[in-house]
């Protein structure tokens, strides 16, 4: 597995970010895991887990030149992110949104720099859907801006109800032609799971929900 990969893993299983047990997600779905990005919750958690993001974008050689992170959980990602960058020697305009639009001040939806002709990362927590996703591509194309890429810490590799047999993140490139990065997907979780003593019940319902509702090959 690359090493950005088991470095995000372990570093959501220290963080607690990633926990197993029984979660309803937003599809009504039971899961035996859940991905919590908002528990990345200092400075070093989230530094460590920017510099994943960072190495999987570069992995994919994508071209863009604004980072946005959809409210909420995408703004602290974006932000570190966007630090992790001018360590590595690249400035790049930032920009979020607000759920709720201002009507005093300078008004509006979105804040930071201007999404105008630009070529804009998405930077976001999971995918399972791709409502959320959906949601974000919406915006950036509402404020002027191209959207680029999207890149998230977690892959679910979910197939909608009723949709194609393509995971939500497939469809969403499929229909859109825009790519979608995750820096791990279930099928690496899976992987790192076999690799650890600790982790094999785990796996076990891990296996039986992918069986159930992930992505067929
Ligand atoms: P979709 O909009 O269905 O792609 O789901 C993405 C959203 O689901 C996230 O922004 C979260 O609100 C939530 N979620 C998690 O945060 N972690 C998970 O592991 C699963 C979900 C989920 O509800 O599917």
């Amino acid at each position: 597995m690359t090493d950005h990969r088991t470095r995000f893993l372990q570093l959501a299983l220290r963080a607690e970010a990633l926990r197993f047990g029984e979660f309803t997600l937003k599809s009504g779905r039971l899961s035996p895991y859940f991905f919590n990005a908002g528990r990345f919750d200092s400075g070093a958690a989230l530094a460590g887990l920017a510099g994943c993001y960072a190495d999987a974008v570069d992995t994919a050689g994508l071209d863009f030149d604004l980072l946005f992170g959809p409210a909420y959980k995408g703004i602290p990602l974006a932000t570190a992110l966007a630090c992790e960058y001018a360590r590595r020697g690249r400035d790049l305009p930032l920009a979020f949104n607000r759920k709720e639009a201002k009507t005093h001040g300078e008004g509006g939806t979105l804040i930071g720099a201007p999404l105008a002709g630009k070529r804009v990362l998405i930077v976001d927590d999971v995918i399972t859907a791709g409502t959320a996703i959906r949601e974000a591509l919406g915006l950036i194309r509402d404020g002027g801006g191209t959207p680029a890429g999207i890149v998230i810490a977690l892959d679910r590799q979910e197939v909608p109800p009723d949709g194609p047999a393509l995971s939500a993140a497939e469809a969403v490139t499929a229909e859109s032609g825009i790519p979608v990065i995750a820096v791990a997907g279930l099928d690496d979780l899976l992987a790192f799971a076999g690799e650890s003593a600790e982790l094999l019940d785990q796996r076990t319902r891990l296996l039986a929900y992918r069986a159930r509702y992930g992505r067929r090959a």
